[in-house]
């Protein structure tokens, strides 16, 4: 089947409030390769340096008609909690010292009821399906599968010690997969054969690290390198991911 250029979808991994990085990877993907759509894993707005920018950068992007929404990430969910009780008159001191300080940068940038509206709709959004693949912010259950995972997990999801990434594990059954939560030096690409079945698209931003799209329809990971390093220059770009074959495939217990 032809995909129409104008109607690709980006993907793109935990922004945490770096709002430079993301501009600039939203006017590279839209110039380079027609999107029109924006999935994000979530984890918006806690950690880095502008969450104000963020949530103004992603009105703007609707504003010019793109579809945008983003998954519910574990930092979305507290965070909404967070804000919900400054806004209502809740004593800060009843909140975790990182929210008050994304609700003070908020209030500077005049956007802490954007804000809210934004995480308002995000911690509604477990998992968002494009086509046959699905966004979610960390990751499944390999063992249960897509619809058995509790949406819990689906938010929170941290490997134990010695417990695997989840992408190790999947084999494909559920179709693409498509997470982000747990930073990666380069994004991670598992596949069976041509077929991609988990992508992993958290390259770290907030840390150092960069900012990725995977471009869905193209098959493709486009990154700008992260600003939170002093004295790096902003550059993007195609990236290889790390490649990994699929698992096995798993006998899977019957549920019902
Ligand atoms: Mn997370």
């Amino acid at each position: 089947m032809n995909t129409q250029s104008q109607d690709r979808t980006a993907i793109i991994g935990d922004v945490h409030g770096c709002a430079e990085e993301l501009e600039e990877l939203l006017d590279v993907t839209v110039d380079l390769r027609s999107v029109s759509r924006v999935v994000l894993t979530g984890d918006l707005l806690t950690k880095g340096p502008d969450p104000a920018g963020t949530v103004r950068i992603l009105e703007e992007v609707a504003r010019r008609g793109l579809e945008v929404a983003s998954v519910c990430g574990n930092q979305d969910l507290r965070l909404s909690g967070s804000l919900g009780r400054l806004v209502e008159g809740g004593r800060p001191r009843s909140v975790a010292k990182a929210d008050r300080l994304v609700h003070d940068r908020l209030v500077k940038g005049g956007m802490v009821d954007a804000a809210v509206r934004l995480l308002a709709d995000t911690v509604e959004r477990v998992e968002i399906r494009v086509g046959d693949a699905t966004v979610l912010h960390a990751g499944i259950d390999p063992a249960l599968g897509l619809a058995a995972t509790d949406p819990h997990d689906k938010i929170h999801l941290k490997p134990g010690a010695g417990r695997r990434p989840w992408w190790l594990d999947y084999d494909g059954t559920d179709g693409l997969v498509i997470c982000g939560h747990r930073p990666v030096a380069s994004p991670i690409r598992s596949a069976r054969g041509e077929r991609p079945v988990a992508v992993n698209v958290d390259t770290g931003c907030v840390g150092g690290g960069s900012l990725t799209a995977y471009i869905l329809e193209t098959d493709e990971f486009i990154s700008v390198e992260s600003r939170q390093v002093p004295g790096r220059a902003a550059r993007g770009g195609i990236v290889a991911p790390t490649a990994i074959e699929a698992a096995a495939p798993l006998a899977r217990g019957r549920v019902g």
